[in-house]
């Protein structure tokens, strides 16, 4: 670990994973908050999974960077300092290990995205045929965020250290019971005695995030340096509001004063998870798709269109009976501040960004909703032109003929069962057989609707479809 005495800056407490552009924006400025409230050794290790990027360009920083909050007529810019590092696990994932069995560190974090739990979409189960499980399983070193969590444990136990907090801070619903479950699940099948130990001490708290952070570009890093006045190579952009509800379940209860900085630390946090996860990333991935196809490149362009801000609302009014708010939120004030969020011309989030992984997004977005209102026989036009579009999305076309550049760890199983049809019934009937995305019974009950849709879908387009559903 990295002597941080000479930058007079706080021991390391904290390992992330998954260090992008969202947890630097959002959990990194909690942290410095936290501290400078009250203090504490929790300075940040984060660790990058893939590419070198970050890492090459936080260095030369001293790992500082530039944090921009993005209103239509107020930019903030502050200087975040929490990191003392960056690692890179391809490159050195024995450096990771030591980092996250090191005494000092009570927390690692998680940011790896809902395809880095190497789990089964649909069910939530860790997917024991994902290629870097099979790699972890057989390895001492590992690949995935499983892996390095469970061998760190593990390590942990062998040298007698008690567990660190596993803290997910990704858009699943009861996120830290999924990522208890892909680790018990991995352990388990490495040594039962371990899964049993981490079983009884480890804590795995869930966590709602929200704060929208677009990728950011180049057009950002000039626009910092002018801005502010010195160059930075990675600053993160991102709108102003930000909202962290967390389960207090930390092993010894160690942890930084979250709430200090504004974090809300409740018993519960299911009610926030599904509300944000179905409001907020729903009618997200709704307009991504929708809009997308329409030619929309960002959401606010796409809300500024009147038939998309119509489309939205009425997604709102679909989705709203299948969510119970958390004490004290009234819905309608969530869903008109979403919009205001959605609306902020600062904020230039791409739709082709949010579309991205749909495989690994649809179930806790679109497919739960849509799963109780068929339940309750409540109707979901804009919902199942949501599916639709997906559909049209992934199967890699848009409606002026041109490819599109599909990221989905599904993309190739996609494009392969689809490529042989072309009438949007038979292109349906593929898409619903993916039993990752839909089980046999939620396919049976989307084939009728999502079929219609997606004939108006191919036939008129997405922004007639989209005015359709709403009149
Ligand atoms: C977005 C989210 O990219 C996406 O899929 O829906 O990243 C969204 O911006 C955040 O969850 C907002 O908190």
């Amino acid at each position: 670990m990295p002597d941080k005495a000479l930058k007079l800056s706080p021991a390391t407490g904290i390992v992330h994973l998954g260090l992008g552009a969202f947890f630097r924006a959002f959990g990194c400025v909690y942290v410095a908050d936290a501290m400078a409230a009250s203090g504490g050794d929790w300075g940040i290790v984060g660790v990058s999974l893939r590419s070198p990027n970050t890492r090459d360009a936080l260095r030369p920083q001293d790992w500082n960077y530039t944090a921009v909050s993005l209103a239509e007529n107020d930019v903030v810019s502050r200087q975040i300092d929490v990191l003392n590092d960056v690692l890179v696990a391809p490159e050195n994932p024995m450096a990771v290990l030591a980092a996250m069995i090191d005494p000092a560190v009570k927390i690692v974090s998680l940011t790896v995205t809902e395809k880095g739990y190497c789990h089964n979409p649909a069910t939530g189960m860790l997917n024991p045929d994902h290629p870097d499980v099979h790699h972890d399983l057989t390895h001492d070193l590992p690949v995935s965020a499983v892996g390095f969590l469970v061998r760190a444990l593990q390590m942990r136990r062998a040298a007698g250290i008690a567990p660190f907090t596993v803290l997910s801070c990704d858009n699943l619903p009861e996120n830290g019971r999924v990522v208890r479950g892909v680790v018990l699940d991995m352990a388990r099948r490495i040594d039962p005695d371990l899964a049993d130990w981490i079983e009884a001490e480890g804590r795995f708290p869930c966590t709602m995030v929200d704060r929208i952070t677009p990728a950011t570009t180049q057009d950002d890093i000039a626009r910092v340096e002018t801005l502010t006045g010195v160059p930075d190579a990675a600053p993160v952009m991102h709108e102003p509001f930000s909202q962290w509800a967390i389960v207090d379940d930390f092993v010894g209860g160690k942890r930084p004063d979250l709430a200090a900085a504004g974090a809300e630390m409740v018993a519960d946090v299911t009610a926030h998870e599904y509300m944000k996860l179905r409001m907020l990333n729903g009618t997200h991935s709704a307009l991504a798709y929708t809009g997308y196809l329409a030619g929309h490149k960002t959401i606010d362009q796409t809300i500024l269109d009147p038939v998309f801000a119509t489309y939205t609302r009425a997604l709102w009014a679909e989705i709203m009976p299948a969510v119970t708010p958390p004490d004290g939120v009234n819905l309608d004030a969530y869903a008109d501040a979403l919009y205001e969020r959605y609306a902020n011309p600062a904020i230039r989030h791409r739709t082709w960004q949010i579309a991205m992984d749909g495989s690994q997004k649809l179930p806790q977005r679109l497919l739960g909703t849509l799963r109780e209102n068929i339940a309750a026989g409540r109707p979901s036009p804009g919902l199942y032109l949501a599916v639709a579009a997906w559909m049209r999305y992934v199967s890699g076309t848009d409606e002026t003929g041109q490819q599109i550049d599909v990221r989905d760890p599904l993309a190739e199983q996609l494009c392969c069962i689809t490529a042989p049809h072309e009438a949007p019934a038979d292109i349906v009937t593929a898409m619903l057989s993916v039993r990752e995305i839909f089980d046999e019974d939620l396919a049976g009950q989307l084939a009728e609707p999502v079929t219609q849709a997606a004939q108006r879908l191919w036939a008129a387009g997405a922004r007639q479809s989209a005015q359709e559903v709403t009149t």
